[in-house]
């Protein structure tokens, strides 16, 4: 069954990013609930700032699963990119990244890897970054295997990386590496920019897709774009596709009616 997440964001740097639900965990909590999703998606400004088991008595409070939690605030608020051309700084990138995989890995969700994986220029080729986020997926792959849960791993267009921007290219990136436990997250703004034929990359990338970011074409609430999302809903079922569909969208109008409209939508393409 595929299922609906909100994104909650407590990251003050991130603010003007594509989320639904800012700054106030609980009573983002709360309207998540209220409005019938199945999980939140949860982007913090590090492993430090939620004790696990508070998160877990709140969510199960609610009866709201955990879907993913982002690393995005190691970019943001910490210049850590997981091809730097320092060693050190790649380290340190890692080594946050685990510390979210370690804070999420007991509550059952996965670690998203999306602007974290950085880009190439400024002295590092193309071919190296490749091997330094290669090696950097694989470690912490294997890494989140313990918990039983996937790493993500989030294509990006072209305009944030110019490393790997398409589901597409992410399979043909993932499929020589073997079981490495990572899935791609499949944004569907980010597609919406890149792929040739969004259902026909979803039918290649079948197997590879462990996330989906549910988001219209001008980064809105689905619906308020021109996604069209039927072909686009049959193919993620088509394919097995059994996990979330989570909405990672600009709050617009405002965060209540942007989550409203993903509820809305959701439920017109994803019939229970
Ligand atoms: C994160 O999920 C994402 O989609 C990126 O655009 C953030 O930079
Ligand atoms: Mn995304």
């Amino acid at each position: 069954m595929i299922k609906s997440a909100v994104t909650i964001c407590l990251v003050p740097e991130a603010r003007g990013g594509p989320f639904v639900f800012w700054d106030d965990l609980v009573g983002s909590v709360r309207k998540a609930q209220h409005l019938g999703f199945d999980a939140v998606e949860i982007f913090p400004p590090g492993p430090e700032a939620l004790k696990a088991s508070d998160v877990k008595e709140l969510l199960g409070d609610h009866g709201l699963s955990l879907a993913a939690v982002g690393t995005g605030a190691g970019w943001v608020k910490h210049k850590l990119r997981l091809t730097d051309g320092n060693a050190a700084v790649r380290q340190k990138a890692r080594d946050f990244v685990k510390s979210i995989i370690d804070f999420a890995g007991p509550l059952g969700a996965p670690a998203i890897i999306g602007s974290m994986q950085g880009r190439h220029g400024d002295g590092v080729t193309r071919e190296a970054a490749l091997g330094y986020l290669t090696e950097a997926v694989q470690q912490l792959g294997s890494h989140a295997r313990k918990y039983g849960v996937p790493l993500l791993y989030e294509p990006i267009n072209r305009y944030e990386t110019n490393l790997i921007t398409s589901i597409v290219e992410g399979a043909a990136f993932l499929r020589p590496l073997g079981s490495c436990n990572v899935l791609l997250l499949a944004d569907l703004f980010h597609m919406n920019i890149e792929e040739t034929d969004l259902p026909a990359a979803i039918r290649e990338a079948k197997g590879f897709i462990g996330h989906v970011h549910f988001v219209d074409s001008n980064r809105r609430p689905a619906g308020l774009g021109h996604i069209d999302y039927a072909p686009i809903a049959a193919a993620l079922r088509e394919t097995g596709y059994d996990r979330y569909c989570s909405a990672e969208a600009l709050p617009y109008p405002d965060s209540d009616q942007a989550a409203e409209q993903t509820i809305k939508a959701f439920k017109t393409y994803f019939p229970r």
